[in-house]
């Protein structure tokens, strides 16, 4: 068959085609709706199984990232457990210090030893093959309910300040966190108020590009408050949902940079009465009790609103997360889980407590 025929054959087609849509109208517009029902059912049910591997993902991120700690504990109880032994004061030294060496935390160690005790001479516990769960309880107990998440909704713009020492992982979550808002539907905008050196504006406007939202940037050297005001200015103007401002890393011992820190907070109160809404301190959770002294330390300068703690993927420390829930009186919000975008989380007390002994 040649070219001409084949053409011909198809323009034959087309005419029989719109013939049978012409003399048959009704038939084919059922057809077409149909088809396209199909369709529609096909994506939202493969926009539902995304749903659910996204879900599935995170669970398992937040146990991968807990490998370390995990092994030190759980390897640590089932040691002490598989002997067969009884609960005795030997058993109990050799728990606490297994809960110690995961960070844990003295206040919450010497509860649960003190609660296990009792209950094993009250016999409320009378199999030591049982105390995994039952520490598991315990803790449950212990750390009670999680506060409500923050609500990005009720103020337009929501301002957050992100603070820290150096290379906590301030500027890394400020992008994963802006990746989950804008994924949310939020319009986000990044304010760069780390002006100490070039590199740190560019590493924010890198993670605004990725993530596909707004940043106000200065050149080096600018006054971090100056960026901050800007950056204010620039959401109200912008009708922007959430203003995440990234600050240069600093220790508390250094007088004139938590001076700094005050003026960029002040700043944005002028400029948005009742703002920063939070102030998201972050801590890698590497440094184990350090972490928790930077936040005690830093909280007597800035008013801490929340915590998050990253690199629990390069700890064996991570129990330090329970101790800082616990003596901080300060909600930890998110955990970072590793260095990519979607490494990251809510934090969750029940959904960690389960993680750490499963
Ligand atoms: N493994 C791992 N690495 C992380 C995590 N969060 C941040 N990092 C890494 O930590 C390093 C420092 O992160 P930054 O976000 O630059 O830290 P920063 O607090 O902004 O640092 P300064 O601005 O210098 O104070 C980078 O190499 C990040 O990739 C995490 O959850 N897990
Ligand atoms: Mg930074």
């Amino acid at each position: 068959m040649n070219t001409q025929q084949i053409i011909k054959e198809i323009n034959t087609y087309i005419t029989i085609s719109q013939n049978w849509i012409l003399h048959h109208y009704n038939l084919a517009m059922y057809l077409a709706i149909a088809i396209l029902s199909v369709l529609l059912l096909l994506l939202l049910s493969i926009r539902k199984k995304n749903k659910i591997k996204a879900l599935k993902r995170s669970a398992s991120g937040l146990d991968l990232a807990l490998n370390k700690t995990r092994s030190g504990i759980v390897n640590g109880l089932k040691e002490l457990v598989g002997l067969g032994r009884t609960i005795d004061d030997d058993f109990l030294e050799e728990l606490q210090s297994t809960l110690l060496s995961a960070d844990v935390g003295a206040l919450i160690t010497t509860k649960l030893i003190a609660k296990l005790e009792d209950d094993w001479v009250g016999k409320k516990i009378d199999d030591n093959e049982q105390i995994i769960n039952y520490l598991k309880q315990e803790l449950h107990h212990t750390m009670g309910k999680n506060p409500p998440d923050i609500d990005f909704n009720q103020k337009k713009p929501h301002v957050i300040l992100v603070v820290g020492v150096n290379g906590s992982g301030k500027t890394t979550t400020i992008g994963k966190l802006a990746n989950s808002l804008v994924k949310d539907g939020k319009k986000v905008l990044l304010g760069a108020s780390d002006t100490f050196r070039a590199a740190a504006a560019e590493q924010l406007e890198v993670w605004a590009n990725r993530v596909g939202c707004q940043i106000v940037r200065q050149n080096e050297g600018a006054a971090p408050a100056t960026v901050a005001y800007d950056a204010a200015e620039a959401a109200l103007a912008r009708d922007i949902d959430v203003l995440i401002i990234d600050t240069a890393g600093r220790l508390h011992n250094k007088k004139n940079l938590m001076l700094e820190l005050e003026k960029v907070f002040n700043i944005i109160n002028k400029k948005i009465p009742g703002a920063p809404h939070e102030v998201l301190m972050v801590i890698d959770a590497c440094t184990g009790q350090n972490a928790l002294n930077q936040v005690k330390t830093f909280k007597k300068d800035v008013k801490v609103t929340g915590i998050v703690a990253t690199k629990l993927d390069g700890t064996a420390k991570g129990g330090v997360l329970l101790a800082i829930q616990r003596d901080l009186g300060v909600p930890i919000r998110y955990i970072g889980t590793g260095e990519g975008i979607e490494d990251f989380d809510k934090f969750d007390k029940n959904t960690f407590i389960d993680a750490l002994f499963s």
